[in-house]
């Protein structure tokens, strides 16, 4: 199963070095994210959390490994709305769901943004990684980015 999964990842982006930028990136989601989701081993599923506070992610950097089944929770514990905005990020990964507090589920290609709400909002995203590299996460409310609200995520 595992064979089958980098044989897929391998015909995605994986064989191409060095590792494309940001820039660089797809601009549409990866085309076979389905066959991703499928053949990743869901029950090895890593666990990463995002805190949100006034103003910043804990942690600045996320690291994660192309072809690992991830759940990544977006928890907001600040006093004001926040945004998870990561365009390149979003469009280089294969998107299982979107979990928001084990009410709803929401199945998308991709995202840009995910708005998490204040005091206590909470969205888990559940996704494999695809493509390696840089990619940014920051925060398009106000002036919350220039505050330091904005941080790094990489893929090795
Ligand atoms: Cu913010």
């Amino acid at each position: 199963m595992k064979t089958m999964l980098q044989a897929i990842l391998a015909t995605t982006f994986l064989a191409i070095a060095p590792p494309p930028s940001p820039a660089m990136a797809a601009e549409r989601h990866i085309e076979n994210a389905d066959e991703i989701v499928q053949q990743a081993d869901w029950n090895a599923m890593k666990t990463v959390t995002v805190v949100f506070e006034e103003h910043g992610y804990t942690p600045e950097e996320l690291r994660f490994q192309a072809g690992t089944a991830y759940k990544l929770v977006l928890r907001n514990e600040g006093e004001k709305h926040h945004y998870f905005t990561a365009p390149e990020f979003f469009r280089s990964i294969a998107t299982r769901k979107a979990m928001v507090n084990g009410q709803a589920e929401i199945k998308a290609p991709y995202f840009k943004a995910i708005e998490v709400l204040k005091e206590g909002g909470q969205l888990d995203l559940y996704f494999v990684p695809v493509v390696r590299g840089r990619f940014e996460v920051y925060c398009t409310i106000d002036d919350h980015r220039e505050k330091g609200m904005e941080g790094q995520i990489i893929v090795e």
